[in-house]
């Protein structure tokens, strides 16, 4: 079987589908994972939230001993953790970083992530349809890395 996606979601994502619609919109996280699960088709994929740090840090460490990509949002974390970009910083495979909302069009306290600099990719700003659009750039690039190879 073939390593799987790992899907990491940060602080307050588990309040997804009420919290700040205006900004997240009404879909559940049971409803991104179910559309993560639907773009990945066959392939395998790992998807986690927590409200912890240690936790994200954990999931990291497991997808860098038996993953093959990770797409994460840190949620809140993405601007203040250093712990969890020094651990990305470890996985060797394609990492996208997520944000539902366009971080940069928001608050100054938004603009700067520890996790962009350590990323192939971000995606922002595409709602929660930017978590099945990063399963497949993370299938893409996968398959095109597996060619080269
Ligand atoms: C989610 C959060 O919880 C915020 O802290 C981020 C991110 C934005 C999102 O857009 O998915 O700033």
């Amino acid at each position: 079987m073939s390593r799987p996606i790992y899907i990491l979601n940060g602080p307050n994502l588990n309040r997804l589908g009420t919290r700040e619609p205006e900004i997240y919109g009404r879909t559940t996280l049971a409803e991104v994972e179910t559309m993560c699960r639907e773009a990945a088709g066959d392939n395998p994929i790992v998807f986690k939230q927590s409200n912890r740090e240690y936790e994200i840090i954990d999931w990291v460490h497991e997808a860098i001993d038996q993953g093959s990509g990770i797409i994460i949002n840190p949620a809140a974390f993405t601007f203040t953790s250093m712990a969890i970009m020094d651990a990305l910083k470890m996985f060797p495979g394609p990492l996208i970083e997520l944000h539902i909302s366009n971080i940069h069009r928001r608050e100054q306290i938004y603009h700067k992530s520890y996790v962009s600099p350590v990323a192939t990719a971000v995606i922002a700003g595409l709602g929660t349809n930017g978590y099945p659009v990063a399963v497949k750039a993370v299938l893409d690039m996968i398959a095109k890395a597996s060619v080269k190879a």
